[in-house]
């Protein structure tokens, strides 16, 4: 599977980061493709801006820190190497994209992955998103633009505080503060339910009664199966409205 989905309709490149199971932490991969994306975005007359967002449960969780040896007998590692092959070119493209970058943070948006997000045009974020100044946790410097975007955003004092402390802020806060632009209510809908009701209403012309019943009764397994057939009942039973996550 591609570490990038990308996606084109009416003018806007929607391109979302896919490595869900690591809460789309980079690898080279991942920044390779990133790049050939943004690449076409700057070249095709067609596209008229990007929209960045990420699969599943997070927005990005900055570099993929599964990548490298850490252990006690392995060499030392020298990190301004992929800094100077991927996080800065990424960020200096971002800048230099002649058409905007909206960035929807639908999920928690982590190290590299915060200040990625940071130096997009337009930042919107789901209310259950949050952004993590993670670096001091593993004793690094906010980089990828974050020692740059940050004071300016929110002041030294709050830039100051995110970054020594690295604890999640929360989207609603981020708007408070100005970090981003606003935020807009979560999804919400269940997308896997969804799919499976599309499949069974289009094949419904072409078939018997007979053959229909027997194909809602496979999709219905498949619905029943969900997070969000489970989430969809318990909040039914508790009055409240269902968080669905689309899985
Ligand atoms: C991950 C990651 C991850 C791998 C979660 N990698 N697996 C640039 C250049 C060169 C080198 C160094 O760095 C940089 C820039 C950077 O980005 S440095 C900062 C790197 N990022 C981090 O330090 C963030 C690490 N992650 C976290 O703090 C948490 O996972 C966050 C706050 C993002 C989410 O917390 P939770 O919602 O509690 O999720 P979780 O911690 O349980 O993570 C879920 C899974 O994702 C878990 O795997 P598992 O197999 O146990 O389910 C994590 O290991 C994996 N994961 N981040 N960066």
């Amino acid at each position: 599977m591609s570490s990038i989905l990308v996606s084109q309709e009416a003018g806007v490149l929607a391109v979302t980061l896919n490595r869900p199971e690591k809460l789309n932490a980079f690898n080279p991969e991942m920044h390779q493709e990133l790049r050939r994306a943004l690449e076409r975005a700057a070249d095709e007359a067609e596209v008229r801006a990007v929209l960045l967002t990420g699969a599943g449960r997070a927005f990005c969780a900055g570099q993929d820190l599964a990548e490298r040896d850490v252990s006690p007998g392995a060499a030392p590692i020298d990190l301004s190497a992929s800094i100077g092959s991927y996080y800065n070119p990424l960020v200096r493209r971002l800048r230099a994209l002649p058409k905007p970058i909206v960035c929807a943070v639908n999920g928690v948006a982590a190290g590299a992955g915060a200040n990625l997000a940071l130096a997009c045009d337009l930042v919107l974020a789901a209310r259950s998103a949050s952004f993590v100044q993670s670096f001091s946790k593993i004793g690094l410097v906010p980089d990828s633009g974050g020692t740059f975007y940050l004071p300016r955003l929110v002041g030294s004092a709050r830039a100051m505080g995110l970054a020594l402390l690295g604890e999640k802020l929360s989207a609603e806060d981020a708007e408070r503060w100005g970090l981003i632009w606003k935020v807009v209510d979560d999804e919400g809908g269940p997308t896997k339910g969804y799919g499976l009701l599309k499949k069974a209403l289009y094949a419904s012309p072409g078939n018997s009664l007979d053959a229909q019943l027997d194909l809602e009764r496979d999709l219905q397994r498949e619905a029943g199966f969900s997070e969000d057939y489970r989430e969809g009942v318990t909040a039914f039973k508790e009055k409240r409205q269902p968080k669905f996550k689309g899985r």
